[in-house]
């Protein structure tokens, strides 16, 4: 590590990443498949078994077809699920949480902290106030269905930004919730334009049920990645630190933590 690096009291400026750039950084992935294995790119769940296999797969493969289009597909707005379906956790019991319920998510406060320049803590009406997205996408769950549903929310990069830039040793963003569930996504995903901090469904609010006040909507992975009900994101270097080590929740539990759609 240089010296420069090693400084903690170093500042990093914010990675700003073009389209044009992420395009050009498409093809390094690809030559995973070819090339064989450089570390940095590989899923923190790699230790040489056959689900790290997997994900190396899965990952590269994903990234290397898709390499032309690296947006997930939108759709118009007739293709809209007239119900999107709540699934998994619908209404964390967790004292905190339900308190900030009953204030309306007025004093809820979402961490930003590890490897920025200047950790920062945002209300909702923070987020609400920088630049928004909105996206018509497929959710896709792993236990057998998907719905196709209008998010906004702002761009986790922008976030990202408000919080001093991202540190050069980051790899990972780790997203905790109310509910124990937490996952990890890397840079490429950090960055995408489609990764954002969801607040709204279908052009209201977003109902608790699908994760209230704040979800992460990571659009090319599919169901579990989507953590609901956020309460602190941490950059780090390593994901070694958290649950079982493997990266999240679901990997813990041996699904994959690449879960490209
Ligand atoms: N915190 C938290 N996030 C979560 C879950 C959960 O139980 N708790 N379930 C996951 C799964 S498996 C899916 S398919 C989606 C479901 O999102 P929805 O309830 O908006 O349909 O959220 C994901 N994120
Ligand atoms: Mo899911």
């Amino acid at each position: 590590m240089s010296a420069r690096q090693s400084d903690p009291t170093r500042i990093a400026p914010p990675r700003r990443i073009s389209r044009r750039r992420l395009l050009a950084s498409m093809p390094a992935f690809g030559g995973l498949l070819l090339t064989g294995c450089s570390r940095d790119l590989l899923p923190p769940t790699v230790r040489g078994g056959l689900v790290g296999a997997a994900d190396v797969l899965t990952m590269g493969t994903n990234r290397w077809l898709l390499a032309d289009q690296p947006l997930a597909r939108e759709y118009p707005r007739s293709e809209i699920a007239p119900d999107f379906p709540t699934w998994g956790q619908t209404n964390p019991p967790d004292e905190e949480y339900q308190r900030l319920l009953r204030g309306g998510f007025e004093e809820w406060r979402l961490p930003v902290s590890g490897l920025v320049g200047e950790p920062a803590t945002f209300s909702l009406d923070d987020l609400r106030r920088m630049p928004a997205r909105t996206q018509i996408t497929a959710h896709v769950c792993e236990q057998g269905w998907s719905a196709i549903a209008e998010w906004t929310g702002v761009p986790l990069l922008t976030v990202l930004e408000r919080a001093g830039g991202v540190r050069p040793e980051a790899r990972y963003a780790v997203f905790h919730t109310a509910d124990g569930w937490y996952e990890s996504i890397d840079m490429f995903d950090v960055v995408h334009p489609q990764t954002i901090l969801a607040y709204g469904l279908n052009g209201g609010d977003l109902p608790i049920g699908n994760g209230a006040p704040v979800r992460l909507r990571v659009e090319r992975q599919c169901g579990y990645k989507n953590v609901k009900f956020l309460t602190s994101i941490q950059m780090v270097a390593s994901v070694a630190g958290f649950g079982r080590g493997t990266g999240g929740l679901a990997s813990d539990f041996g699904f994959h933590w690449y879960a490209g759609v």
